[in-house]
């Protein structure tokens, strides 16, 4: 291996041989990142009335699941009620040790069912919406190749994202210094993710066929976020409007009324939602969104 970098890259960095913790390395992050898992305190987890207890906060991992939960209520499946509370990862609440009894990774979301007698934990979004499909019979087909697909496209997210987020995003957006290397790297792979959906799209109405299921619930915050420039500010960058059959389920996804409701479940703003207790909080703000005058 040669000795001397690259043009454009930092020099200088010779891995030790035993990795030590750089408590203050610079990146976005690096208040909340550790290199240990387990709560770092004692924080018991507020329990509301709904069967469903979901501990999260509206980033699309989070929004994955609000927009299950509405698209479950909006069939008419009064067990899907959920009360939605929030978890600041940026200080710290995913350590707490009711969190960390919840999902053991300390990451958002993270769910109880207590519609049964003995509740139970869910961790990990992708586990939520299968839980969900499975339970209400809904958005996950019974018929074999069909359901095969759905879940391929929902797995495809769950081990495609980290690319995009943890890999292009933390690079391009986040880091403490852009590094050429690895921004080519997850550009190339992310640009080849958004070829994968755009072709798929061009054959299929949704990701998984003719049917919206939890593959598209799973993907639409993250690529659709993308799709619309809305992700670490890389639209232009990665020529996201270039993905015509993309663009076209992005816009048709967005329109539809779960969906509108679940991305504003769990965040701080203007027609946003830190907390879901009730229907009636997310008619509030989206009526208050409404409300507001052109500009
Ligand atoms: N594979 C997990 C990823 C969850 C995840 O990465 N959550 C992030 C927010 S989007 C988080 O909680 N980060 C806090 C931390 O890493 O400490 C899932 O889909 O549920």
């Amino acid at each position: 291996m040669s000795e001397t970098p690259p043009p454009n890259q930092p020099a200088g960095y010779v891995p030790p041989k035993v990795w030590t913790w750089n408590k203050d390395n610079g990146g976005r992050f690096a208040n909340i990142n550790r290199p240990i898992a387990g709560p770092t305190h004692d924080k018991e987890l507020p329990v509301g009335e709904h069967p469903f207890q979901l501990y999260s906060l509206g980033t699309p991992n989070g929004v994955k699941v609000t927009i299950m939960f509405e698209e479950l209520l909006e069939k008419g499946h009064k067990g899907a009620e959920y009360d939605a509370w929030l978890i600041n990862i940026g200080q710290g609440d995913q350590f707490g040790s009711g969190f960390v009894d919840v999902n053991p990774n300390s990451k958002i979301p993270a769910l109880m069912d207590r519609s049964g007698p003995k509740p139970f934990r869910i961790f990990e979004s992708g586990a939520m919406l299968i839980h969900l499909a499975e339970k209400f019979g809904e958005f996950l087909p019974k018929e074999p190749a069909k359901r095969a697909e759905t879940l391929s496209w929902l797995m495809w997210q769950m081990g495609s994202a980290p690319f995009l987020g943890g890999g292009f995003g933390h690079f391009y957006a986040y880091a403490p210094f852009k590094i050429e290397y690895a921004i080519d790297r997850y550009a190339m792979e992310v640009k080849r993710q958004l070829d994968v959906l755009d072709r798929r799209l061009a054959e299929s109405e949704y990701l998984a066929g003719d049917e919206y299921t939890v593959a598209d619930m799973a993907v639409w915050p993250w690529y659709g976020l993308l799709a619309k420039g809305g992700a670490y500010e890389a639209g232009e960058f990665l020529d996201v409007a270039s993905y015509k059959n993309l663009q076209r389920w992005t816009n048709q996804v967005g329109q539809r009324t779960a969906v509108k409701r679940g991305r504003i479940v769990n965040r701080a703003g203007d027609g946003l939602i830190p907390e879901r207790h009730s229907a009636a909080d997310i008619d509030a703000a989206l009526a208050a969104k409404t409300k507001e005058p052109a500009e």
